[in-house]
């Protein structure tokens, strides 16, 4: 700053923040009539000591500076109100700030304060105190005497209790002590009786006070992520609470007076999530308040029992056998499949293994083609079997992948803390030698398999642990660098929740044949059934007994339904008359029964909420008549027919026939007369047609678009499968994308998602379905898709692979000056690929924003190149912080126009993905 800046005697408000001022001019005591004076993110090492004679200054920022001490004239800024001292890096509060008497507001957060001052109590007007992210372990007695204090704020320290007397700050009205070690609630708390808010997420806390209700004018209370393992009495009867969060806990029940809390606004799964629940079953919160009353209510009529039904999925390679073991589990006796039975989709059947529980097995098809509806059948509360067939199993890496580790994988992405068994058949075609070596290889080589996924997320954990600890000192390269404490809090916790939440893995391998000798089966039957009543492996939630007697009746109409599914409207009439359930009983029972697989019940879906499903054997059997034509071999039979042949497509002819496969083979698009073609044998009305469609919809296998095509009348329906596509990049793309490649004061702005090991099957095609609302299409190919989107700007979405890496890439080209438009076009997407995402809480992926300054200095090849060092790249969360004035490269060091990086005006929401 130029020394005669200070003549400007008449200044009331300056803002001088993110600069890079290093030093203010000693004059800046003149400055007399200054009120306000934000000096945010500068370098500022230091004051000069005439900063003492500011007499008017009343709120001053100083945050980011690194600023390690203050002059001693700094106590003599009397009518200082307002000061914000964060990211400084000091290790304890200033001395010369407890001089200030006047202080009202003070903000301490993100510096490397270990202990407050007893001094601290001198600051008697002292209304809000921020000590957010720093080393504290504990308080001095003196904060007690803070009798104005009206909000205290300690987030992300060390503390595991607060001084005595802290109750004397009896104005408190917001106390956020979330993120620190607290084992016990703080006794004392209890006595605020003006406590409005208060936060103790992330603590260790294992109980809440019984009386908890004293906190009288408490409107929100947060506890989530703690060990707490029951509700208190008290909390029920709190009426004034508006908002109520305590998921991630270790709840087991909560009982029906929660319906007492009519004040709660909005409480809902989230709010309770991730607990072992068991009564109300976790799916009761999906239906409000009055839901939950009502299944209390019915609890209340109809006694308490649990489903006897579970739910076993056998899984593993091609012709491993285990449909073969399904016969001989469920028939008692050997049924051996033929070699060309191989299982379409999957069978799926119910049966006694001996037991009251009756059983359902899913057989899975174990070609690679199913695996993406099967996906879908993934369902907590099942046991999930991997087969492997001990006559070909090998002790290599390979065989095991193939054999185990790959169905593991597949697993642990869509289900938390999924109970694996390993069945090893085909006994007796083996010596007894070879099985013992076999399954202590398997076994040996599963905890392998197992530590170094843990070891792959411990490592992530310990950067992020790394970045808390520097916050604020870390350099651009850290690649933490630029995220905020929450996020980091949030990806960190999200990370350990990905350890805990790791599959269940055996410690045996159960041998069997299910050949004539039926060798090991009938232990088998025992084992399954004492593993799915186990209680520590298994949840089984309570439910009143009539929801079981409404599962009955649905198998038994189940049975005379042509087709697989049941209206909406007969089951509710039926219901009413057979077990006495209203209306409203009968959407949570059918909720229930479709969260835990027994049935499919799409009440919020319009097109389908009049349907259930009771059977998935139809379901997916309706899904394989059209995917099993995805594959080269079905393609080039298609190809080499007459529709006359097969009387499926007797309705076409060859010409439209010959035009529909090829459409659908090179471009993804079904005709619709094809698609009733496929679907021939099921012999349905247009409506059940269209209900089909809005299930392909649902689980985004598809979208519809019309065309007017030649020598059609009006509009044809289409549906597009982007999972059909084989081909390679297009022309199209060449011309349009690489080829015009980024033009004069263009600029490339490129999102990467980076998923780790297993990627989801069709997650890209999903994708492209998905987007389908938001852009128009220009081409499409295997793996890539280039949009225009409404304002015409072109986005393309790609999907990479590099050994066992699948990469992500979202990018879009704009003018520099446009660079807002272009993020408005990008970020739906990348909300919409976060959300896929989301599908699959053990998929390890990672979000990161590619720096577009990289891109204007480097060639499309190099940019292109993924494993390249010259990019620079920052963690995905940047999307959703808020847009600094300064933004370094990563990769060169050099200041980069922010808004290359960081979306305009991103608040943070609850939205950004973690
Ligand atoms: N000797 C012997 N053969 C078996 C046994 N189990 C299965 N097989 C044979 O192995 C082949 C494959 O068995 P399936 O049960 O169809 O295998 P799958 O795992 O269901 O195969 P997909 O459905 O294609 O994934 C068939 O030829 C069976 O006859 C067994 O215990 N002993
Ligand atoms: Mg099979």
């Amino acid at each position: 700053l130029p020394d005669s800046f200070c003549d400007m005697e008449n200044l009331v408000k300056v803002n001088l923040s993110d600069n890079a001022i290093e030093q203010l001019p000693e004059r800046i005591g003149n400055l007399v009539n200054v009120k306000n004076l934000y000096l945010r993110g500068n370098n500022l090492a230091q004051l000069p000591m005439s900063f003492g004679k500011l007499d008017l200054l009343e709120s001053l920022t100083l945050s980011g500076n690194g600023l390690q001490e203050l002059p001693s004239t700094f106590g003599e800024l009397a009518s200082l109100k307002t000061l914000n001292l964060s990211q400084q890096g000091i290790p304890q509060v200033p001395t010369a700030v407890l001089d200030i008497e006047n202080i009202e507001v003070l903000d301490l957060t993100g510096n490397q304060i270990k202990s407050l001052p007893a001094a601290i109590s001198r600051l008697k007007l002292l209304k809000v105190l921020r000590v957010d992210y720093n080393k504290l372990q504990l308080l001095a007695d003196n904060v007690c005497c803070l009798y104005k204090l009206e909000e205290f704020s300690a987030v992300g320290n060390n503390l595991t209790r607060l001084p005595p007397g802290f109750e004397s700050s009896r104005r408190l009205k917001r106390l956020r002590l979330s993120h620190n070690s607290f084992e016990i609630f703080p006794p004392n708390v209890e006595n605020l009786k003006r406590l409005e808010y208060l936060d103790v997420s992330g603590n260790m806390l294992r109980a809440l006070p019984q009386r908890i209700d004293r906190l009288e004018s408490l409107g929100v209370l947060k506890t989530s992520s703690n060990k707490l393992t029951v509700l208190p009495s008290g909390l029920f009867k709190m009426t004034n609470l508006r908002e109520l969060a305590v998921d991630d806990n270790l709840i087991r029940t909560i009982p029906a007076e929660i319906c007492g809390l009519t004040g709660l606004e909005n409480f809902g799964k989230e709010h309770i999530d991730n607990n072992p629940l068991i009564s109300p079953p976790i799916d009761m919160f999906e239906h409000g308040l009055r839901g939950l009353c009502k299944y209390f209510e019915d609890m209340h009529v109809s006694s308490a029992s649990e489903l006897p039904t579970g739910k076993v999925v056998l899984l593993g390679e091609v012709f491993a056998g285990k449909t073969s073991l399904a016969n001989a589990l469920q028939l008692g006796h050997s049924k051996l499949t033929k070699v060309e039975d191989r299982t379409e989709g999957i069978n799926v059947n119910s049966t006694r293994l001996g037991g009251q529980l009756l059983v359902t097995m899913y057989d899975f098809g174990g070609h690679e083609s199913y695996r993406l509806t099967h996906q879908f059948f993934l369902t907590m509360y099942a046991l999930f079997i991997v087969v492997v067939n001990m006559s070909t199993y090998e002790d290599t890496a390979d065989s095991f992948e193939q054999a185990v580790g790959c169905w593991v994988d597949f697993v642990r992405a869509r289900v938390n803390r999924a109970v694996v068994h390993i069945v090893g058949t085909k006994a007796d075609i083996c010596t007894e030698a070879d099985l013992h070596v076999k399954s202590n290889s398997i076994l040996r080589r599963l905890k392998t398999f197992e530590v170094s996924y843990s070891r792959c997320i411990g490592e992530q954990i310990a950067t992020i642990h790394d970045a808390m600890e520097n916050f604020g000192i870390l350099p651009p390269t850290h690649p933490f660098y630029g995220m905020d404490m929450e996020s980091l809090q949030r990806r960190k916790r999200e990370l350990e929740r990905m350890l805990e939440n790791a599959p269940i893995l055996p410690t045996f391998v159960d041998i069997v044949s299910s050949n004539e000798d039926l060798c090991g089966i009938g232990e088998l039957k025992n084992n399954v059934e004492s593993m799915i009543l186990n209680e520590e492996l298994f949840l089984r939630p309570k439910v009143p007994r009539s929801w079981s007697a409404l599962l009955n009746m649905i198998a038994a109409s189940g049975k005379a339904a042509t087709h697989g599914f049941l209206t909406w409207s007969d089951i509710v009439a039926e219901s009413e008359r057979e077990t006495g359930l209203s209306e409203d009983s009968t959407v949570l029972a059918l909720s229930h029964l479709h969260s835990v697989g027994v049935v499919l019940h799409f009440r919020d879906k319009p097109g389908l909420a009049r349907f259930v499903f009771h059977d998935p054997n139809w379901l997916i059997r309706v899904f394989a008549m059209v995917a099993k034509n995805k594959n080269q071999d079905r393609k080039r039979m298609l190809m080499s027919m007459s529709p006359m042949e097969d009387e499926r497509f007797h309705t076409m002819s060859p010409t439209l026939f010959r035009n529909a496969v090829d459409d659908l083979f090179e471009r993804g698009s079904m005709w619709d007369c094809l698609l009733r073609c496929f679907w021939h044998e099921l012999d349905m009305s247009d409506d059940v047609f269209q209900m089909l469609v809005s299930l392909l919809e649902m689980f985004d296998l598809c979208y519809r678009f019309s065309m007017t095509s030649p020598g059609s009348r009006g509009a044809v329906q289409y549906f597009r499968f982007p999972w059909f596509l084989e081909n390679s990049p297009t022309q199209m793309y060449r011309k349009l994308w690489v080829n015009s490649g980024v033009k004069d004061r263009q600029v490339e702005v490129r999102v990467r998602f980076e998923i780790i090991s297993y990627c989801p099957v069709g997650l890209f095609e999903r994708l492209s379905v998905q987007i389908n609302d938001l852009v128009t299409r220009v081409t499409e190919w295997k793996d890539g898709t280039l949009v225009r989107t409404l304002n015409d700007r072109l986005l393309l979405l790609q999907r990479m692979k590099e050994h066992r890496v699948t990469y992500l890439l979202l990018s879009t080209r704009v003018p520099e000056r446009e660079l807002d438009q272009g993020w408005t076009d990008l970020m739906p997407i990348v909300a919409k690929a976060a959300g896929l995402l989301k599908e699959w809480p053990g998929v390890l992926s990672y979000m990161f924003v590619d720096c577009g300054h990289c891109f204007g200095r480097l060639d499309s090849r190099e940019w292109s190149d993924l494993s390249s060092r010259k990019v620079g790249h920052f963690p995905g969360e940047v999307l959703y912080t808020e847009r600094p004035d300064h933004v370094t490269c990563p990769c060169t060091g050099d200041d980069i126009n922010p808004a290359l990086v960081y979306p305009l005006s991103h608040r943070k929401s609850s939205a950004s993905p973690g």
